[in-house]
Formats: C-alpha cells, sequence, structure tokens
C-alpha cells in the first residue's frame, strides 16, 4: 500500500524511517482490511492528536492540587476536565481517570474494596469473563478467592434460547459463599447485563458490587443500554472500546469511596499518569456526549443485530440465539464440526476480515484452539458502514469459511473486502491513497 500515508504524523516522523513504515503499514492494514474485533474502534483525529501531544513529558504523581512535582499548573486543569466530563456523562459523583488500562483498573477497585483472601464471586472467563474477574492465570486470583457463576444451557426453543446469566446460579453461590464482592461485566457476552439483579443479591447477602463496563461503556454512554451507575457502588472502563477514546479506562464511585479508590490506583497501584492519555479521555468523555455519539451507539446495535441475522441465514449459531449489544459470539460447529476458532481467524485474516476465536460457553476444545468466533460491530460503524455492508460481511465471512482451503478464491474474497473497505475509509480527513494532503477541518470518522 506504497503512498498510502497517515498525514497526521509523517512528516514527524521523518527521521525514522523504520517506525514511519511501521505505522503507515498499520494504517494501511485498518483501512484495507474489516476491523471486527468487539473491543476495537477508530478514535477520532481529535483523540489521535491529543494522545500525540506533548502532555506525554509531564511527569504529575498525585491528583490535581495535591502533586508530588512541580510545573502541573496545566496539566491539573487537563485532568480536572477529565475528571468533570466523566461524572457529567456517566452521571457519577466521582471519576478516577488515571488507570492505564481495564486490569489495573479492576486492579484498584478490588484493592479499594478487598483485603487480602477475600470471596469474590464473577464470571466464568469460559462463559464470557474476563482475567482479571478471577482467572488462575491473572494475578487478582492469587490475591483474592474467587468464586464463578456462569451462564444457563443453551435451548433449542428459539424465544427462550438460553446461555443467559443465570442469576439463580449467581443468587445461589452468593448465599453460600458469602462473597465480600459480586462483579457484573464481560468480554464476551452479547446480551444486555441488567445491573438491578445483582445489587439485589450484593445487597442479600452483604456484598459490594462492582460493575465492569468495559464493553458497553460507550452503549451506556449513548442511552442504549442501562447504566450501572448509582446502582453498583464501583463501575471501572475502558475507554477504547465502545466508547472510542484513547486505550486506558477509568473508574467511578460515589463520593463515600473517592479517597479509598484514588489511594488505590495512585499511589497503591500505579506511579505518574499519562496525561496525554488524560486529555484524550476528556475528548473522548466530550465526543460521546454529542446527539451523534448516540445515533451512533444505536447504529452499533442495529448494525450487530443485522450481521448476527445474516450469518444466521449463512448456517451460522449465535450463542444466546442473538445480541442486545455490539457483540456477537458465534458457535462454528453447527456450520462446519471440524472447524475450529483458530483454523478460522487464520484464514479469515488472509481474507482481511480481523476478528479473534473465541471459547463459547462449556466448549469442548481448548481456549487457544476454540470452537467460537468473537465479532464486533463497533468499529466498521464508526468509518459508516450500516447494515447493508454486515449483511455483505456475513456472505464474505461465510465463503472464506466454505471454501478456507483453497487460496485463489480466499484472495479474490481478499480483494473484495479491500474493495469494501475503500467505500468507508476510517480517516477519510486524515489520509489520502496516493499521499495527497489532508483535508483542512477534519470532523472526526464517520
Ligand atoms: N482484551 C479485551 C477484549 O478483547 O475484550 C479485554 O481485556
Amino acid at each position: 500500500m506504497s503512498g498510502w500515508t497517515p498525514t497526521l504524523f509523517a512528516g514527524w516522523l521523518a527521521g525514522d524511517p523504520e517506525v514511519a513504515r511501521l505505522v503507515e503499514q498499520e494504517a494501511a492494514r485498518q483501512a484495507t482490511t474489516l476491523q471486527l474485533i468487539a473491543s476495537e474502534n477508530f478514535t477520532s483525529p481529535a483523540v489521535l492528536a491529543a494522545t500525540g501531544s506533548v502532555l506525554t513529558n509531564k511527569y504529575s504523581e498525585g491528583y490535581p492540587g495535591r502533586r508530588y512535582y512541580g510545573g502541573n499548573q496545566v496539566i491539573d486543569e487537563v485532568e480536572d476536565l477529565a475528571r468533570r466530563r466523566a461524572t457529567s456523562l456517566f452521571g457519577a459523583a466521582h471519576a478516577n481517570v488515571q488507570p492505564h488500562a481495564g486490569a489495573s483498573a479492576n486492579l484498584a477497585a478490588y484493592q479499594a474494596l478487598l483485603e487480602p483472601g477475600d470471596t469474590v464471586l464473577a464470571m466464568r472467563l469460559d462463559h464470557g469473563g474476563h482475567l482479571t474477574h478471577g482467572s488462575p492465570a491473572s494475578i487478582t486470583s492469587k490475591i483474592w478467592r474467587f468464586v464463578s457463576y456462569g451462564v444457563t444451557p443453551a435451548s433449542d426453543d428459539p424465544d427462550e434460547p438460553g446461555e443467559v446469566i443465570d442469576f439463580d446460579q449467581v443468587a445461589d453461590l452468593a448465599k453460600r459463599e458469602q462473597p465480600s464482592l459480586i462483579v457484573a461485566g464481560s468480554t464476551a457476552y452479547a446480551r444486555t447485563i441488567d445491573p438491578r439483579p445483582f445489587r439485589e443479591i450484593a445487597d442479600a447477602v452483604g456484598a459490594r458490587f462492582m460493575f465492569d463496563a468495559a464493553h458497553p461503556a460507550g452503549l451506556i454512554a449513548g442511552g442504549v443500554h442501562p447504566s450501572p451507575v448509582g446502582i453498583a457502588d464501583v463501575v471501572t472502563f475502558t475507554t477504547h472500546k465502545t466508547l472510542r477514546g484513547p486505550r486506558g479506562a477509568a473508574i467511578l464511585c460515589g463520593e463515600e469511596l473517592a479517597k479509598q479508590i484514588d489511594a488505590s490506583v495512585f499511589p497503591g497501584l500505579q506511579g505518574g499518569p499519562l496525561e496525554h492519555a488524560v486529555a484524550a479521555k476528556a475528548v473522548a468523555f466530550a465526543e460521546a456526549a454529542r446527539p451523534e455519539f448516540a445515533e451512533y451507539a444505536a447504529e452499533v446495535v442495529a448494525n450487530a443485530k443485522a450481521l448476527a441475522v445474516a450469518l444466521g441465514e449463512e448456517g451460522f449459531r449465535l450463542v444466546s440465539g442473538g445480541t442486545d449489544n455490539h457483540m456477537l459470539l458465534v458457535d462454528l460447529r453447527p456450520f462446519d464440526p471440524e472447524l475450529t476458532g483458530k483454523v478460522a481467524q487464520e484464514v479469515l485474516d488472509r481474507a482481511g476480515i480481523t476478528c479473534n476465536r473465541n471459547t463459547i460457553p462449556d466448549d469442548p476444545r481448548s481456549a487457544f484452539v476454540t470452537s467460537g468466533l468473537r465479532l464486533g460491530s463497533a468499529a466498521e460503524t464508526t468509518a459508516g458502514m450500516g447494515e447493508e455492508e454486515m449483511r455483505r460481511i456475513a456472505g464474505l465471512l461465510s465463503r472464506t469459511l466454505r471454501h478456507r482451503h483453497d487460496e485463489r478464491v480466499v484472495a479474490s474474497i481478499r480483494a473484495e473486502v479491500a474493495a469494501l473497505c475503500a467505500e468507508f475509509p476510517p480517516y477519510p480527513t486524515l489520509t489520502a491513497p496516493g499521499g495527497g494532503p489532508a483535508a483542512a477541518g477534519a470532523a472526526g470518522p464517520g
């Protein structure tokens, strides 16, 4: 893809052609292949600009008005702005915008709410939970005792397909294990997570309740998913998934927990905050407060639903029978019992369809091989794709998997994918096929 130049940075990186080439290659990959990873998105040019700003130079351990180094007058304003915009967007009393990632935000919340050895009730990794929800591979399981709930069994009844959070199990486990904390939230669950039943169960056993909103944060901000703010004691979320901001995270809580949460993030877990990322979070919070973002959030869900229906028509089974959010979990076995998630991901990559293999509930295959694929609609909706394009994507995906042993067919699908992506460039105002100048007055993707 020579001549395809992300003009925002090209000049500044001219002195380092090796890195410039890699940035250009990645920009071309993002623009010429389909981005269907459910946790990814295309940030706005304004978010990119803040992330690439001189704010990266500043050390600012502490919080606005209470820093350990001098020269933080401007940084204080930046972080205060981000905190105000976060609390206003989500209707929260307090926000900590310093967590570097979702895993750090979750660790900080646990550290604030728990003593080592305390019991936590969270979602099973192989039913959709996250590594930080107590996976044996995560430090969380070495510090705290995790007990896991899962989803109900799949059923053949189309009206009640199952594979939804088993609240009877959550209640039974809570009663038996007496956790100090109950965690809601997932990385691979395509249905709405209602925070209220979790709150009721937590109250019944005297547990605290944390909602990990990493995936639905943008849908919550856009008003198309129920907000856990004011229901959960603590809400953690990442800023780079459906929220469409920079890579990073934030924590929301009431005033009563503000000091504990802040002390847990710094000095409890992190050192100097990444204030360039904090500024970019501020930009994203403002963008997510605009009416266009609510429209975007609704389109993300409509597109995911259209993709789910079209994939069903191609012979795939959707875990839980469909989706309520930006995400789909596809069971490949009815389509082809021999096809693993690993093989599917690899051939789809060669066809320019980027997604990730994923376990499905009670997957007979390992987490490395899997029987499922996870897909998401957030990024390509940002690029401007709609339901018609989702149906085209379902067809391309299905054809790729049917013809996975024929590299000529895969190569021709790769060309079709590139043609589709060319109709929906993620950064029309920053990039120019042929290396032309960026358009003035960039308004952002979509
Ligand atoms: N890696 C993220 C995801 O893909 O959902 C979770 O940490």
